[in-house]
C-alpha cells in the first residue's frame, strides 16, 4: 500500500512502515504499507502536483489506446473503465503532507501491539495445518507469513476498499507520481485480463495495494499464488491464496530456508559509528570480537553467518544484528522499521517454538 507516514494519514489507514517496496512508487513522505509506496522516515519535498492539462475523459481515451496497443483486450477495458471517474479523496491522500514521522519506538508500538501479537498467535492455531503446508512449499517459516499478514492488513481487516482501477487511474492522471501509476495501472488490467478477478472486486488501498497482502499489481502479477486451485489467484479471499502469495513472493526474492531475520544485541560504549548500517557486513565472529553480544549479554552464537548492524532510532538506539532474510524483507518494503517490526511480531509469535 501506499500509505502515508503521517501519523494522521497512517490512523486512517493501516499503518505501515515508513517505506517503499520494490513493486511499488517511489518513496514519498507518506508512510505507506508493505510493498506499497512509502517512505523513509525522513521528509521528501513534495513535488507540486501537476494540474493536467486535458480533461480525465481524454486522457483515458488515450489511455486506452496504449492499453490496447499493450495487448489488453477491449471487452476487459470495457468493463473496467465503465463509468470510470477520478476519486478526490485519493488525490487528497496523495497530497497530504506527512505532519510528523513516527519514531522508531512510536512506529514499534503502533504495528506491533500486544493485541496484534495475541491475534496473530490465534490466527497461527486456526490456520495451522494450511500454515505448514505453504511453509514446506516455499521453505519460509508460518509465523514470518503470519507477521506480514498482521503488519499489512491486520490479520486481512484492513485491505482497502477503493476500486484499484479508479484509484490508479486517478493518480496516473494527475498524481504526483503519475508515471509509476500509469505502470501499475496497466499491470492492474493485465489482472483482469487473466480472469482472476471482476473489476468490481479489483478493491485495495488508495494506492492501488491489493488485498491481505496488499501487493502492488506489479507484485501480484509476478508472485500472487492459486495455492487452493480453484483457478484464480485471490489473496483478497482466499486464505490459502493469501499465505501461498506471501511466501511465494517471499522465496523468490531470496528467502534463506532454516534461517531467521536477526536478533536484538547491544553495543559497547563508543561503538564506532562505521559499522553500523546495511552496507557493513561482518561474521558474527567478527562482531563478537568488536563487542556485541546478545541482549542479555551472552556471547553471540559461533555460525559463520553474515550479518549487519542497524540502529533504527539512529546512534545510541536499540541495536538489532541482522542476516540476509532481513533483506528480503527489506525487499518487501524499503524500511528498517519494517524489517524490525516484522521480525518483532514473527519472533513474538513464535513463542518458544520457533
Ligand atoms: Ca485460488
Amino acid at each position: 500500500m501506499l500509505a502515508a507516514s503521517s501519523v494522521l494519514l497512517a490512523a486512517c489507514m493501516h499503518v505501515s512502515a515508513p517505506v517503499t517496496p520494490p513493486s511499488s512508487p517511489p518513496p514519498t513522505p507518506v508512510v505507506a504499507s508493505a510493498n506499497s509506496v512509502a517512505a523513509e522516515p525522513v521528509t521528501i519535498p513534495t513535488p507540486t502536483p501537476m494540474p493536467n492539462a486535458i480533461s480525465f475523459e481524454a486522457w483515458l481515451a488515450e489511455f486506452r489506446t496504449e492499453a490496447l496497443a499493450a495487448g489488453i483486450r477491449a471487452a476487459t477495458l470495457n468493463a473496467a473503465f465503465d463509468g470510470l471517474k477520478p476519486i478526490p479523496r485519493v488525490l487528497e491522500l496523495d497530497r497530504q503532507q506527512p505532519e510528523s514521522v513516527l519514531s522508531f519506538e512510536d512506529y514499534l508500538a503502533r504495528v506491533v501491539p500486544e493485541r496484534r501479537i495475541t491475534m496473530g498467535r490465534e490466527k497461527l492455531a486456526q490456520h495451522r495445518a494450511l500454515l505448514e503446508k505453504v511453509s514446506a512449499q516455499y521453505n519460509v517459516p508460518a509465523r514470518f507469513i503470519v507477521a506480514l499478514w498482521g503488519i499489512e492488513t491486520d490479520y486481512g481487516r484492513l485491505g482497502g476498499n477503493f476500486s484499484v482501477i479508479a484509484a490508479l487511474a486517478t493518480l496516473a492522471y494527475e498524481g504526483r507520481r503519475a508515471t509509476l501509476f500509469r505502470t501499475q495501472l496497466l499491470e492492474a488490467l493485465r489482472i483482469l485480463d487473466s480472469g482472476d478477478v471482476a473489476p468490481n472486486d479489483l478493491r485495495g488501498s488508495w494506492a492501488g495495494a491489493m488485498g491481505q497482502t496488499q501487493f502492488m499489481p506489479s507484485t501480484f502479477r509476478n508472485y500472487a499464488v492459486d495455492f487452493n486451485g480453484d483457478g484464480k489467484r485471490d489473496p483478497w479471499n482466499q486464505p490459502a491464496d493469501v499465505f501461498a502469495s506471501a511466501a511465494n513472493y517471499l522465496s523468490k526474492i531470496g528467502w534463506v530456508k532454516g534461517e531467521t531475520w536477526g536478533r536484538e544485541v547491544r553495543v559497547p560504549d563508543n561503538f564506532e559509528r562505521q559499522w553500523i548500517g546495511l552496507d557493513q557486513r561482518k561474521t558474527l565472529a567478527e562482531w563478537q570480537a568488536l563487542g556485541v553480544r546478545r541482549k542479555d549479554g551472552a556471547d553471540l552464537a559461533a555460525f559463520e553467518m553474515s550479518a549487519s548492524l542497524v540502529q533504527p532510532s539512529g546512534p545510541g538506539g536499540r541495536a538489532f544484528l541482522v542476516y540476509d532474510n532481513f533483506r528480503v524483507l527489506m525487499e518487501w518494503n524499503r524500511s528498517t522499521y519494517f524489517g524490525v517490526a516484522v521480525g518483532q511480531l514473527a519472533d513474538a509469535l513464535a513463542d518458544g517454538e520457533n
